[in-house]
């Protein structure tokens, strides 16, 4: 108590996926000291990982925005002058009233990138407006996957991986991309779950499998409907299942026969005898599941189609809607199921979109108009900035937009030079910010209040550690001011942040007040359990049954790519779908698998994490492909593609698959989505397709410091704060090395490990 240290409970939204980690933050005299993940809270339970114990680091970044700036050279030059809050939001007030009065509300966009918390508070701003253009990153994340399970089930359904026998993870690397669910599998290992993991590379995933099949990027729906032909052929289907609750078994029977395990080698370059064993292993357990991830298997030109195959698996072995299955999870908040009921939708949408302009990508993409969240699809923006048809779009806000997150970036950030007037909202001062006309300093998560839920029926509405740094504001508050200026009369923004909060909870029994006296967050009372085949008699599909053959794809005379079944078509530049091109460009560029110590753009300017490699921005490539290239670690190679062209280190490990280059997004240095053209889109979701491209791999220079690994940079990391934060940096470096794969946490490898796993654990948690 006489240290004057505070521990204030806290969450972390660096990473932004449904589920945030608990932190306790340790808090003296105003400012933040230290950072450990809360014991008490059931999705970290006491964890982080590295990004998370960079807190500090990125809460007192010297890139924070300070106060709100006003451009006054020329747009991109990055001259600004700091101008006040009232004046700010009084300008953008002002910009948007006068677009709204001569093109229409529909020529405001309303745009949040990666952070999710605001989401509710800004679609209803958007469409309170009257403007139906309110669109997100989830243009290119999770919305796909989603899309798929619609359309075969009705509704979204995740696996229940603490109940299941059977776990097919088809894609998914949570060991590296969510704590929370790594821990979940282990737990379910333990008890004798079996798993089978689809992934072209090795990571720490496929080394706890029982089944790892390779699968070629993009070929996912050839070994789905491969698995399905075995377990029809094998008489291991659900015919009860399929009788009573299906639509169009018969027809999809028939497109199944012609990929035999055989064919399917041929297009996966998955042993045959592996398709084979993981489809009996699948259908013969007793339950079965599949983990999907939201985005590795949708970032490709045939991705909702693939997802489809992969998720009938389901529908075939009778797994939907029952223990130890899928699980239908209407979602509580910000589409995470926290087994309550809340009234987000009702209060995100104050209108129809019948009652206003088509959303931007209407025409191109109509199956996400229909069976997406109801957001506009960004991934057309540039088109309808580049054409202004079918209505001109004229002013833009961005909550964190970056531009590089879209395919052909550059392209993208010169359509926006047709907007009258742009604004962005960052922590950071971005390139994106610097193209904008006003830019706003938002606070950090450790600053502000927010509501998050998670699926074991958990609500944390978190108070603020610290005071926000600078003139930094939060989100919500910044979206509340805003809706006084634009949409003055709107009843539930008139009341304030707090008691719209107040309103979405109320059908769950919670309230504000209750969850201020938990800032640590609570278990939900009364949960809503899962009761099994609920969902299943009358499916939300427009068959009412669980459909093999989609009644919404019908509607649209099997164009290609949009066909019924789930056709599988190669990825359109693939060495199958672009043969010609594969001539010159003989990889398939595969970007944006994730690493336990980046994230997007976000904390790239961290020292802490970018120690952990300092070799970064790099490719991974198989050490075979390497010695073919006459390329060795650390030396510069050119990636290029017919769209564009970048210099990035080499990196030779046998995480990599043969054929194929490995990169990670988000560099402002070396942008792998340069490499995309920007009309490389499902036909279905619009989702670019970032995972299967075509490119190839010249030396540029050789290693000029060798001899330098990533250890030798780790001294400014922060002293251990519990033992290991399951960073996945030891595997990395052990699999880096082509030794084996090896789980250092366990008692049994632990003995042998190697050094350099030892070395690379940044908190020093091996070392004892
Ligand atoms: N090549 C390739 N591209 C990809 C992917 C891939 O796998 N490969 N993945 C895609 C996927 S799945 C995703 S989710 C997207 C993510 O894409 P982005 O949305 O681009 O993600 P970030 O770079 O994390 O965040 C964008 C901005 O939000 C800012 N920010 C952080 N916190 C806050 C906050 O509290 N408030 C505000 N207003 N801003 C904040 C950050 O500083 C950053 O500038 O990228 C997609 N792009
Ligand atoms: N550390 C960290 N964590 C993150 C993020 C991050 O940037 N950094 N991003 C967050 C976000 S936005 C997302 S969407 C999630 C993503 O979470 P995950 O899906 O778990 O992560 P990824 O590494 O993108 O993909 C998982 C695996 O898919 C494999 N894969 C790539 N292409 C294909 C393919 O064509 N088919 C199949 N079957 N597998 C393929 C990759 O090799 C990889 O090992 O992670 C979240 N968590
Ligand atoms: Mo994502």
């Amino acid at each position: 108590m006489d240290t004057g240290i505070e521990i204030k409970k806290s969450l972390c939204a660096i990473c932004d996926p449904l589920t945030q980690c608990g932190l306790d933050v340790f808090v003296k005299d105003g400012s933040v000291i230290k950072i450990e993940g809360s014991e008490e809270h059931p999705f970290n339970k006491g964890s982080l990982c590295s990004k998370g114990a960079a807190t500090r680091q990125y809460v007192y970044h010297e890139d924070r925005i300070k106060t709100p700036l006003k451009r006054v050279g020329p747009r991109g030059s990055g001259q600004f002058e700091p101008i006040s809050w009232d004046e700010a939001l009084d300008l953008t007030a002002e910009k948007f009233a006068s677009a709204k009065a001569e093109f229409g509300p529909e020529s405001v966009i309303f745009f949040s990138g990666y952070t999710k918390y605001f989401r509710p508070y800004l679609r209803r701003l958007s469409h309170a407006f009257g403007s139906p253009n309110y669109c997100t990153e989830s243009s290119t994340c999770s919305t796909a996957v989603v899309m798929a399970q619609k359309l075969v089930f009705g509704l979204p359904a995740g696996p229940d991986i603490a109940n299941t026998d059977c776990l097919l993870v088809w894609s998914g690397n949570p060991y590296h991309s969510s704590l929370g669910r790594g821990m979940a599998i282990d737990s379910a290992l333990k008890r004798g779950m079996k798993m089978i993991v689809v992934d072209p590379r090795k990571t720490p995933t496929t080394a706890r499998a029982d089944i790892h099949l390779r699968v070629r990027p993009g070929a996912d729906g050839a070994l789905a409907l491969a698995m399905a032909n075995v377990i029809i052929e094998e008489n291991l289907h659900d015919k009860d299942f399929i009788d009573n609750f299906t639509y169009g078994f018969k027809e999809y029977r028939e497109y199944v026969k012609s990929f035999t395990p055989l064919k399917a080698q041929e297009l996966t370059e998955v042993p045959a005898e592996d398709i084979i064993a993981a489809a009996k292993m699948f259908a013969a357990s007793k339950t079965a599941c599949v983990m999907q991830s939201a985005s590795p298997v949708v970032h490709h030109t045939n991705g909702v189609q693939n997802y489809r195959a992969v998720f009938m698996l389901v529908a075939l072995t009778g797994n939907y809607d029952i223990k130890g299955g899928q699980l239908a999870t209407p979602s509580s908040y910000l589409h995470a199921s926290g087994k309550f009921l809340s009234r987000e939708h009702e209060f995100e949408n104050p209108r129809t979109f019948s009652e206003m302009a088509p959303r931007v990508g209407a025409e191109k993409f109509p199956v996400w108009m229909e069976a997406a969240t109801g957001e506009a699809q960004a991934m057309y923006l540039p088109e309808q900035l580049r054409t202004g048809r079918p209505y001109p779009l004229k002013c833009l806000i961005g909550f964190g937009l970056n531009y590089r997150m879209w395919p052909d970036s550059e392209g993208f950030l010169e359509s926006l030079s047709s907007l009258d007037f742009i604004v962005n909202i960052d922590p950071f001062m971005t390139d994106s910010c610097r193209a904008a006309d006003l830019v706003l300093p938002a606070c950090t998560s450790l600053e502000r209040s927010e509501l998050r839920c998670h699926t074991m029926g958990y609500v944390q509405l978190s108070a603020p550690a610290i005071e926000p740094l600078y003139e930094s504001r939060a989100d919500v508050d910044i979206i509340f001011d805003l809706a006084r200026r634009l949409c003055p009369d709107d009843p539930l923004f008139k009341l304030g942040y707090r008691a719209c909060v107040d309103w979405i909870l109320a059908p769950s029994g919670m309230t504000v007040a209750e969850l201020e006296r938990h800032p640590g967050g609570m278990f939900v009372k009364n949960p809503i359990e899962t009761e099994e085949r609920k969902y299943i008699k009358g499916a939300a599909t427009p068959s009412k049954k669980i459909e093999f053959k989609s009644k919404v794809l019908e509607k649209y005379g099997e164009q290609p790519g949009l066909e019924s079944l789930p056709v599988y078509t190669p990825p359109k530049y693939s060495p199958e779908g672009a043969p010609e091109m594969a001539k010159e460009y003989p990889f398939i560029l595969n970007t944006g698998s994730r690493l336990p110590m980046f994230i997007h753009s976000r904390v790239n300017r961290l020292s802490w994490l970018r120690g952990l490699r300092p070799d970064h921005p790099a490719a991974d490539i198989n050490p075979d492909d390497a010695r073919a290239l006459g390329i060795e670690k650390g030396d510069t190679i050119r990636v290029s593609t017919p769209f564009g062209a970048i210099e990035v280190k080499a990196n030779p490990t046998s995480m990599a698959m043969r054929g194929v280059a490995h990169m990670y997004h988000g560099w402002g240095d070396a942008n792998a989505n340069q490499l995309f053209d920007g009309n490389y889109l499902d036909p279905i979701s619009g989702f670019p397709g970032y995972k299967s491209a075509l490119c190839k791999l010249e030396i540029v220079r050789k290693n000029d410091r060798q001899g330098q690994g990533s250890v030798a940079r780790m001294s400014g990391m922060p002293k251990p704060n519990s033992n290991c934060v399951n960073c996945g940096a030891c595997v990395v470096a052990c699999l880096d090395g082509g030794e084996r794969s090896c789980d250092p946490c366990n008692e049994r490898t632990r003995a042998g490990l190697k050094p350099a796993c030892v070395k690379a654990c940044p908190f020093g948690a091996l070392a004892v």
